[in-house]
């Protein structure tokens, strides 16, 4: 890999050198990064900058937002609004679809966020996350409404997400791979430290909240429990688990090293499919897993091929290693 690749130069070189992406695209992917930056700015600051605890309001979801959910929220809005490549944003802590104001030119493309993924690990000092998604407004109507951003995630044409741990990674696909990029702080930018990121299709790690586990389906009841079977049991062969209740910092272990992560359907809420969101969560993790050669689904279907239904839809997830994810899906389908 060459030496000292910054994104802006890697994205210049996928519009101009690949003709992969369009212009305005490669300007949306800059801009979120930079917002990426500012939040990254925000969660290191913790104590200092007076972010943590909770700013003692809800979002549509009924979750208690914290200081820096709506923080990194208005940081992609500002930061979006005014280039003229959008028509408009949905967010994990909007009830509603954010159309660009008048005052600034149009663009064509819609984005999604769930800007602080991992809220619950915020004040703890524990990684967390922005995750976007980009779809592309549907033509042949002006303005823009919720139905234009139902696409199934098959239809996006950028995602990622930046982690706020130990290191700020950036991480991304336009549909043509998945590249990592570390936060150097010095020279302040994004720079390239892993492309073609691949998924091992085997893995001895599985990611669920277990305190769940009585609320499970059966058929994640008999993997999970085959795996902590170990040597001894039907799969010859000892797990290892984590969870960090960050979406993003558990994908992004998952990308790193292979793994599997479920936060699946379970008694609770029997009518609500899951607890994580379709079109800010799940379809952009989903791409970026299936980019690097994993699988991504709900326990029955792919996740990219659900047509939404609403904005803050959600959906069972199963995603990473290959075969693993296959075997899950195959237990759903056979019970
Ligand atoms: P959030 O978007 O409000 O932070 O919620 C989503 C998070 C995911 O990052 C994580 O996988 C899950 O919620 C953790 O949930 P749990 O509290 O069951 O551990
Ligand atoms: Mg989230």
């Amino acid at each position: 890999m060459k030496k000292n690749i910054t994104l802006s130069r890697y994205l210049v070189e996928q519009q101009r050198v690949d003709g992969l992406i369009p212009a305005q695209l490669r300007l949306l992917i800059e801009v979120v990064a930079r917002a990426c930056k500012r939040i990254s700015h925000s969660v290191n600051k913790g104590a200092l900058g007076d972010v943590l605890g909770t700013a003692g309001s809800e979002n549509v979801q009924g979750e208690v937002q914290k200081k820096l959910d709506i923080i990194a929220n208005e940081v992609l809005i500002e930061a979006n609004e005014w280039g003229g490549h959008l028509a408009a944003m949905a967010s994990e802590e909007m009830d509603s679809i954010y159309l660009v104001p008048n005052r600034y030119p149009q663009g064509e493309y819609l984005l999604m966020f769930d800007p602080l993924d991992g809220s619950s690990n915020i004040d703890v000092n524990v990684s967390i996350g922005t995750i976007f998604s980009v779809l592309k407004k549907p033509e042949g109507h002006p303005g823009v409404t919720e139905d234009d951003f139902l696409q199934a995630g098959a239809q996006q044409v950028a995602a990622g997400y930046c982690v706020y741990g130990p290191q700020t990674t950036l991480v991304l696909t336009f549909g043509d791979g998945v590249a990592m990029f570390t936060l150097d702080r010095e020279q302040g930018s994004f720079v390239l430290t892993q492309e073609n990121v691949r998924i091992p299709e085997d893995t001895k790690e599985f990611a669920i909240n277990m305190s769940n586990m009585r609320h499970w389906d059966a058929p994640v009841k008999r993997y999970v429990d085959e795996c902590l079977a170990g040597v001894e049991g039907p799969r010859n062969k000892d797990f290892n688990m984590r969870w960090i209740a960050s979406m993003v910092a558990d994908v992004h272990r998952i990308l790193t090293r292979g793994g599997v992560f479920m936060y699946p359907w379970d008694k609770r809420e029997p009518n609500k499919p899951g607890k994580l969101r379709l079109m800010y969560e799940a379809n952009p993790m989903s791409w970026l897993v299936e980019q690097a050669g994993g699988a991504a689904t709900n326990g029955r279907e792919r996740i990219l091929d659900i047509k939404p239904t609403k904005l803050h839809e959600r959906v069972s997830v199963v995603l990473g290693s290959k075969n693993e994810v296959e075997r899950i899906t195959r237990y759903h389908t056979e019970a």
